[in-house]
């Protein structure tokens, strides 16, 4: 196991990207990257996810439910290393072709045993940035065989366009039914492989993604980071669907400057060493 300096030394170290992972997220505008972290970082990483969902979550009546946690930077050294790394970050800003980037949130997912599918949508309507130069690093905190539920991406990235005029109503399944056939109706390829140990992706605000439902005895555990363009602006006006955005860029206000001092630059200053938590 990675001891503390060992896990920053390598949660710091640059990830060599090729022609071919360019090419392929601003074709597909997704990729997945083996090695991203050691089997040890990722042994890690669940240990302290486990203990933060403890916290908060009972045990008992976990089964077949989603447990999300967010912000969990500020609180726990650990996963802020994973979450402000100059090596996730880096890859992040290098997929968008941008300089800098910053952190708009990070957020766990523990799809427990027996929970069902993650509906087809794109983020874009989850971030009120006036920017598509978005970028999801999905970290599974284990290994996620096709029966635990693996993020899967429908490419090439304008499949989008396939399905924005379908309605979404939050009451029912319609919206992902309606996705799924019209991506059938179209023969969009989807990719649906397993990830192996350390390997992670990283997704464009506007690729379409799903997951399958978790039918291993195993929680899903994966750590999610969401990495904007420095710069950005909150759009005018945030919507509804964009829901706890003052949560993750407080004190900032409709069209201004997205740089809150939670949203720190994690790409390519090392702002980890500014950043002090209580
Ligand atoms: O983990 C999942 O099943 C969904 C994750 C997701 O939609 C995302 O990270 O954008
Ligand atoms: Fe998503």
């Amino acid at each position: 196991m990675p001891s503390d300096s060992q896990l920053e030394d390598e949660l710091s170290s640059p990830y060599s990207l090729t022609d071919d992972h360019h090419l392929n997220f601003s074709r597909d505008g997704f990729i997945r990257l083996p090695n991203v972290l050691s089997p040890g970082a990722v042994v890690r990483l669940r240990e302290e996810l486990i203990n933060l969902l403890n916290k908060t979550f009972p045990k008992n009546n976990r089964n077949n439910r989603f447990l999300s946690l967010e912000m969990m930077w500020i609180e726990s050294p650990i996963i802020r290393q994973y979450v402000l790394s100059p090596r996730i970050a880096k890859i992040s800003a290098d997929l968008l072709s941008v300089k800098s980037v910053r952190l708009y949130h990070d957020n766990t997912l523990s799809k427990e045993p027996g929970c069902g599918r993650t509906p087809w949508h794109y983020d874009d309507h989850h971030f009120p940035l006036e920017t598509n130069d978005v970028v999801t690093a999905w970290m599974p905190a284990q290994p996620v065989p096709k029966a635990m539920g693996p993020l899967s991406f429908a490419k090439p990235l304008n499949v989008f366009n396939l399905v924005k005029n379908i309605n979404f109503n939050k009451n029912d399944t319609s919206y992902d039914k309606n996705v799924t056939e019209v991506f059938k109706a179209n023969n969009v390829a989807i990719d649906s492989k397993p990830f192996a140990i350390g390997e992670a992706s990283f997704h464009h605000n506007l690729s379409f993604h799903t997951a399958g439902e978790n039918r291993t005895s195993q929680s899903r555990i994966v750590l999610a980071n969401t990495y904007f363009a420095d710069g950005a602006r909150v759009v005018e006006k945030p919507t509804m669907v964009s829901g706890d955005w003052q949560k993750f860029i407080p004190g900032v206000g409709p069209g201004e400057i997205a740089a809150s001092e939670l949203n720190p630059i994690c790409w390519p200053t090392n702002t980890k060493k500014r950043y002090s938590a209580s």
